[in-house]
């Protein structure tokens, strides 16, 4: 049922494909809190993605060529349909779309920091001063795209767009950031792809001077979610009239495989 749902709604990943082996499906420690508490908390690889299925048609008014009349708030994040754990926001969304995804965990300047083992947070090889650096993040989004840190919105532009055709669908902000893991929430929606062979790309960059990091899409090796980040999938911003029916979280952990989740 999920699977088919996923083939429906016309989802690949590009570079989560290839990694997804990297990803685990979180489940082992109930632990968790808020995630950012300074205290222990389980951590595991990768970031929780959450899919809802948004209407394919509102009004019937975007045409090829047409701009859409209606604003996405009202059409986005309507009927959620699973979650799984993605390793990193590296996306080529193919096929005809009408989806938004939410994906939910932490990010650290310190590759590693994902719950494995002891010693995290003392990464070799990367030192960050206490006062913080200064990340210029670039999420490139074909159509609508948000972003927080720490729960500050730092990107918002929700609107449809064309990557290709359009250099302000790079959303670009300067976040400092501090040692230590930092909530970050990334929220995308796919419109329709007018053309079967769409590469709708949802990729999130960044780049550090103080860290000597060149502009990269952020490796698999600096995120991590939480047992809470699992749970966490109401959007941000909910369309007026959405149903405000909660359902348990779906979770799958590969395109490919329903492991059954959690039902
Ligand atoms: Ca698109």
């Amino acid at each position: 049922m999920l699977r088919i749902a996923t083939v429906a709604m016309g989802l690949v990943l590009a570079g989560a494909l290839a990694m997804a082996g990297d990803a685990n499906n979180g489940n082992g420690g109930n632990n968790g809190n808020n995630g950012n508490g300074g205290q222990t908390v389980k951590r595991d690889a990768g970031l929780v993605a959450h899919y809802f299925k948004d209407p394919i048609e509102w009004d019937g008014n975007w045409k090829e060529g047409a701009k859409p009349t209606v604003d996405a708030i009202n059409w986005t994040f309507r009927e959620y349909k699973y979650s799984r754990i993605e390793p990193l926001v590296n996306h080529s969304f193919i096929r005809r779309g009408w989806f938004s995804v939410r994906w939910v965990g932490s990010i650290d300047l310190a590759p590693g920091n994902s719950g494995q083992g002891a010693g995290d947070g003392k990464v070799k090889g990367v030192v960050v001063p206490a006062e913080g650096v200064e990340v210029t993040f670039d999420l490139l989004c074909d159509d609508g795209a948000r972003m927080y840190v720490d729960g500050e919105k730092v990107i918002d532009d929700w609107r449809p767009c064309a990557a290709e055709a359009d250099p302000t669908a790079h959303r670009i902000a300067k976040v400092k950031l501090t040692p230590g893991p930092h909530k970050i929430v990334v929220e995308y929606f796919q419109g329709e792809s007018l053309l079967n062979d769409d590469r709708d790309p949802a990729k999130l960059y960044w780049s550090c001077d103080a860290l000597k990091i060149p502009k990269q899409v952020i490796p698999a090796a600096h995120f991590s979610h939480t047992e809470e980040d699992l749970k966490d999938y109401e959007p941000s911003i909910k369309p007026a009239d959405a149903k405000t029916e909660k359902v348990d979280v779906n979770l799958i952990t590969g395109p490919e495989k329903d492991k059954g989740g959690k039902k």
